[in-house]
């Protein structure tokens, strides 16, 4: 039985008995209000839900579990699920017991090639991904269980069991996606023992001989793992499993949500960006150069993409994390080096054509800062990952580790189905007038 079994049979009647106190006690307490600004723009802000793996403060970024991100850059990423379920840091015993998990789980059932190989050959690696996911359905645990007339409070259990299972297939299936769909030769088998970020990095084929690309997955595994409960992809993967849809089901609709150029898309346009730029100027570009083609994208009506953040206010400990790693391992990379240089430039070119946006009536930019997307690509690309579509697929191996803890928790605490209030441009109208 795993160790992360046991910890969960410990900590989910604590869960249990702190909902339930603090709904007898306070639930008639008032979290936040909605204006109808809010309500047209994407419930911005609206406290509305709960989540306890991971918070986003607007100034500090991402905290798992009380950590700040970068006080815990060290952690493999069977720690990153451990510590998003639980709230401990995983020892390296603990951490053995979860990569064997992993191990044990790791094998991909052939019919999910079948499907793989069938796609059509120009089919987006994120809706393969997502397919082979959905076409795995059939082996949940979770609807065995509620079939045979599981209890809610069994609930987290094969929920527990799927999750560690689809996770355990993801990097195979993930570096399948890429060998398959950019003809990359055969697939590359799980390697026994190896852990989670190194074999995933393994499969992908990627020359290694030094192991600093598997270092890189392991972080990149690591930062991407989750970003609290109200973006869209936890966001959608909690409401499908607010249906109790599986986790197959749910975290293939999650995908699917990460799948958006305004969400997790936005780091296969990034570096498509900072490349432009590059070959627009013939090599490295100066600041000023910059500064020309960031307005000419922005007078443009396009967005820079890798910066701005619907919550973030300052710059993502996750851009920082990443730099650090670029300063360590490539700092004369010349993509690594124009990601940084944009970095000293954009923020200001935003902020000052945000000024001309509100002159001209429009919102400002509220926020001028990268975000996790702008910097990890020029990494991937340093080490031949050069298949810029496919980046969306790397994060959603990763983020599935968010999604599935997020579901898991909800199972335990019996969080119920999601049901917000709509209200018509009629009930707009009435309540104004009055
Ligand atoms: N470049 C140009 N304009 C920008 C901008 C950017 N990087 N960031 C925001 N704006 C604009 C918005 O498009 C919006 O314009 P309109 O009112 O004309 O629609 C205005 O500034 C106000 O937006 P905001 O309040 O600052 O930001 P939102 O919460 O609406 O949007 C986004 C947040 C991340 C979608 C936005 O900053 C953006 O489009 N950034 C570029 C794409 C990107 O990097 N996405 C990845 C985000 C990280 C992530 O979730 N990864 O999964």
């Amino acid at each position: 039985m795993p160790k992360l079994y046991e910890k969960l049979q410990e900590l989910v009647p604590q869960w249990r008995a702190e909902r339930a106190d603090i709904l007898k006690n306070h639930g008639g307490e008032k979290l936040s209000d909605v204006t109808i600004a809010q309500a047209y723009g994407g419930m911005r802000g609206v406290k509305g839900m709960i989540c306890d793996t991971s918070l986003v403060e607007p100034d500090k970024g991402l905290i798992i579990r009380g950590y700040p991100l970068l006080d815990i850059m060290e952690l493999w990423p069977e720690q990153t699920f451990y510590l998003l379920l639980t709230g401990d840091i995983a020892d390296e015993e603990i951490k053995a017991d979860m990569i064997r998990e992993f191990d044990k789980r790791s094998h991909v059932p052939e019919y999910v090639w079948d499907v793989l190989y069938a796609m059509p050959n120009d089919s987006h690696p994120m809706a393969m991904l997502n397919t082979a996911i959905l076409v795995m359905e059939k082996e949940s645990v979770f609807r065995q269980w509620y079939d045979k007339g599981a209890t809610k409070d069994q609930y987290w259990i094969p929920t527990l069991e799927d999750s560690m299972t689809l996770l355990a297939r993801l990097p195979a299936i993930a570096a399948g996606v890429y060998r398959i769909r950019y003809g990359k030769g055969d697939l590359i088998p799980w390697t026994p023992g190896l852990d989670w970020g190194a074999n995933y990095a393994n499969m992908l084929g990627i020359p290694d001989p030094e192991g600093s690309f598997a270092k890189l997955m392991r972080l990149y595994l690591h930062f991407h793992c989750d970003h609290e409960g109200g973006n869209v992809s936890a966001n959608t993967c909690h409401t499908v499993g607010s249906a109790l849809s599986d986790p197959y089901y749910a975290v293939s609709a999650g995908l699917n949500g990460l799948a958006g150029p305004l969400h997790g898309l936005a780091n296969q346009e990034c570096l498509n960006w900072v490349i432009e730029t590059i070959d627009k100027f013939g090599g490295v570009p100066t600041e000023e150069q910059i500064e020309e083609y960031a307005f000419e994208t922005l007078r443009a009506g396009k967005v820079i993409p890798g910066y701005g953040h619907a919550v973030l206010r300052v710059t993502d400990p996750r851009f920082s994390g990443f730099n650090i790693f670029g300063k360590q391992h490539l700092p004369n990379d010349p993509v690594f080096q124009t990601v940084d240089r944009v970095f000293t430039v954009v923020p200001k070119v935003l902020e000052a054509f945000s000024n001309e946006r509100v002159k001209a009536g429009k919102n400002p930019i509220a926020n001028f800062w990268p975000n996790v997307d702008a910097g990890s690509g020029a990494l991937l690309y340093h080490y031949g990952l050069t298949e810029f579509s496919y980046y969306t697929v790397l994060f959603s191996v990763s983020r599935s580790m968010g999604m599935l803890s997020q579901l898991i928790w909800n199972r335990a605490v019996g969080t119920a189905l999601t049901r917000p209030k709509s209200v018509g441009t009629k009930y707009l109208k009435k309540i104004i007038e009055k």
